[in-house]
């Protein structure tokens, strides 16, 4: 499998500090960069894992500015989210540093510095939008106006929402600031380019001839890029939040946020080891991997390789880029704006000490090949019938009954029997197999070899039955029982790169000091070994708990639909009311009655006195609907009626009872009939 390297580069994308993480972001980039670090580092290999937020960047001016706060403000307060929750899923990040760090930004700086210097940018004078309010020029995001494709107000410099076409600021039409809601006008101003045209037959050969063997999804937008024609791209931005432009005559300029943050992976390298960070950057010895996803993949494939290339020194570029497609939650894209996402932070508060459910559904729904949908149900299903009762299963099975019939200690092993070594000789070939789909960044199929040796585990325990055998045969027992304690052993290596907080519980319960990947597929357990006592792996996820996460979805749906009918001009209904308990409704004696009479309150718009028969008694309700309905429209009608509402005097008419009316949101009122007569008093319910 191609050249051995000596150690392991590991990046994964660093976050946008505007927002939290989501599911989304955790199975397309960080659960599977942490499952090949753990995996490398069981094995003994050397590995560094390097993560960090990107800190610079329009939408985060743009966060800054709705919230009346500073663009620092802003990623103080994500970047801490941000990294406590990667920490609370154990994401194990030997760096997560921040790209508006001092060292970044002296490493960012000095990286352009030197292309500067070498006459590897080109510098182009153009026309761009400037706000003349502001005295700005402004990125394409900050420019509003009407879409030239589907009419819609309000569309962005680059993207309109309504239609979801790209555009670029030209193409609006009547552009406007969003800022100040002025006119813009067009100046010239100096920026500075990356050619990759002049870099494209080198990308042929590094990417289309040398790494055909990248995931199709990476080579095929590699490959259309490149054959496309690649044309220099501006690495710098008229904006006051970023690394300035370290040469003279930038004032008001930054680096562009996607030429800095790519820097930032050496730049947290270097933060965390400023004495041999280059061993890890320019050493044929090291084999660098970038996780990310997919819109990602022309800055990790073609720009940042270019730069680093342009920049020479003996950089390394990275051996594979494992990009994923997206994930979708509940068959609805994932969307930060639109609140649609499973927030980690929220996640770990919701569901405390199954973090590990979580690492396995999102590993095990992985968007390797193709988008995929996480849904509720699916994770309850996972939890319940795999992890519960499959790998949690067999392990509590394995240890409680060493408890009970050999006093917790490994029991030795008798005869043989086919069936047993049938189970041993499995092991290894698990083994192998997960090795190569770790290896290979086939990280789905790798949890589905880990899950077969506990089913593998599970079946040989419900076949022997050993239970059973415990009157009449203890020699068989302990057999039984060691190899299925030599398979939780082993299960705890498998697992640990997928879901180290349970294997890390396994391994206390076996009594272990460590594991590592070399005693994978044999004996670990010697005879006599004492076992801590048992305590269950996983827990069951209730409905209740999977009901309360999608109310919360249903919310935000309703919410998104309410703003989205304002916006268009239609109120949407009111929410739902809070919830009420069977109890409750049944207090209430609704019934249906027919109107006798009906007659205008005097001196009121709205009133009407109706006599109303409702089947128990003839009585006075005075109701707010003379705006909706005329007396003579109302008698003889079959309505229906909360009858024991507190008596209250309108206008010194005493009322008893109220009409049920429906009212929609532009205010007309209806009152509420059964679908064909029934007799007056009929209880409705
Ligand atoms: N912040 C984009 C993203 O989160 C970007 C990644 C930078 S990696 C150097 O999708
Ligand atoms: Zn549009």
């Amino acid at each position: 499998m191609g050249k051995e390297f000596k150690r392991h580069l590991i990046t994964s994308a660093l976050p946008y500090a505007n927002g939290p993480v989501h599911i989304g972001h955790l199975a397309g980039v960080y659960v599977p960069a942490d499952i090949y670090a753990r995996f490398l580092r069981l094995k003994g290999e050397e590995v560094l894992f390097i993560g960090g937020s990107d800190e610079h960047g329009v939408p985060i001016t743009i966060k800054a500015k709705k919230e009346g706060c500073t663009p620092q403000d802003v990623v103080d307060k994500y970047h801490n989210i941000i990294k406590d929750s990667f920490q609370g899923l154990g994401i194990s990040f030997d760096v997560y540093s921040r790209t508006s760090s001092p060292t970044h930004h002296k490493t960012a700086a000095a990286f352009f510095k030197k292309l500067y210097d070498e006459g590897k940018f080109v510098e182009k004078e153009s026309e761009q939008y400037f706000d003349p309010e502001t005295n700005t020029f402004l990125a394409d995001r900050y420019i509003t106006g009407t879409c030239p494709k589907c009419g819609a107000e309000g569309a962005y410099g680059d993207q309109c929402e309504k239609c979801g076409s790209t555009l670029s600021p030209e193409e609006l039409i009547n552009p406007k600031s969003s800022i100040s809601g002025g006119e813009l006008v067009k100046k010239p101003t100096k920026h500075w380019y990356l050619p990759l045209d002049q870099y494209e037959g080198w990308l042929k050969q590094w990417i289309l001839e040398g790494h055909k063997e990248w995931k199709t999804n990476v080579y095929g937008q590699c490959k259309s890029w490149i054959d496309g024609g690649l044309q220099p791209r501006a690495v710098s931005r008229d904006l006051d939040w970023g690394v300035p432009v370290p040469v003279e005559g930038a004032e008001g300029k930054v680096l562009y946020v996607w030429f800095d943050a790519p820097i930032g992976y050496i730049s947290n390298t270097i933060e965390l080891l400023p004495n041999e960070w280059e061993k890890w950057w320019k050493s044929e010895d090291t084999k660098m991997v970038h996780f990310i996803g997919k819109d990602n993949i022309v800055f990790h494939c073609i720009v940042f390789p270019s730069m680093l290339k342009a920049h020479g020194d003996g950089f390394i570029l990275p051996e594979n880029v494992p990009a994923n497609e997206f994930l979708n939650l509940e068959g609805d894209k994932i969307s930060t704006s639109r609140n649609w996402a499973v927030w980690l932070h929220e996640y770990l508060v919701d569901f405390p000490g199954k973090q590990d459910v979580l690492r396995y559904v999102l590993c095990a729904n992985a968007p390797e090949t193709k988008d995929n949908d996480f849904t509720w149900k699916d994770f309850q299903t996972r939890n319940n019938s795999e992890l519960v009762a499959i790998y949690g299963n067999f392990v509590n099975r394995a240890i409680v009954l060493t408890h009970k019939y050999f006093e917790g200690k490994v029991p030795a092993v008798g005869t043989l029997t086919d069936v047993d070594k049938e189970v041993l000789a499995e092991i290894p070939q698990i083994k192998a197999s997960l090795e190569h789909n770790l290896s290979t960044y086939k990280f789905r199929e790798a949890l589905k070899d880990a899950m077969n040796l506990a089913r593998l585990g599970n079946k040989y325990l419900t076949e022997t039955e050993p239970w059973k055998l415990a009157k009449t045969d203890m020699e068989r027992v302990a057999t039984i029982l060691n190899i299925s304690l030599q398979l939780c052993a082993n299960l705890a290596i498998a697992f640990e790169p997928f879901l180290p907080f349970s294997s890390e519980k396994l391994v206390k319960m076996l009594n272990l000091e460590k594991i590592s990947w070399s005693e994978f597929g044999g004996n670990i357990l010697a005879d006599g070994h004492q076992l801590n006592p048992a305590e269950l792996l996983f827990a069951k996820v209730e409905d209740a708990e999977i009901q309360a996460q999608i109310d919360k979805l249903n919310a935000t749906k309703a919410a998104n639909e309410a703003a989205a009918a304002e916006a268009a001009g239609t109120p949407a209904p009111l929410p739902q009311k809070e919830e009420c308990t069977f109890d409750d409704f049944m207090k209430m004696d609704i019934r249906t009655a027919t109107v006798l009479e009906a007659v205008k309150v005097p001196k009121t718009d709205k009133l009407l006195q109706l006599t109303i028969d409702t089947g128990i008694d003839t009585r006075t309700i005075v109701s707010g609907i003379a705006e909706h309905y005329t007396p003579e429209e109302m008698v003889g009608k079959q309505i229906c009626i909360l009858a024991n509402l507190a008596p209250r005097k309108i206008k010194g008419i005493e009322s008893r009872g109220m009409i049920l009316m429906a009212k929609d949101e532009s205010g007309r009122m209806r009152f509420v009939t059964p679908a064909e007569a029934v007799d007056n008093g009929a209880c409705v319910g």
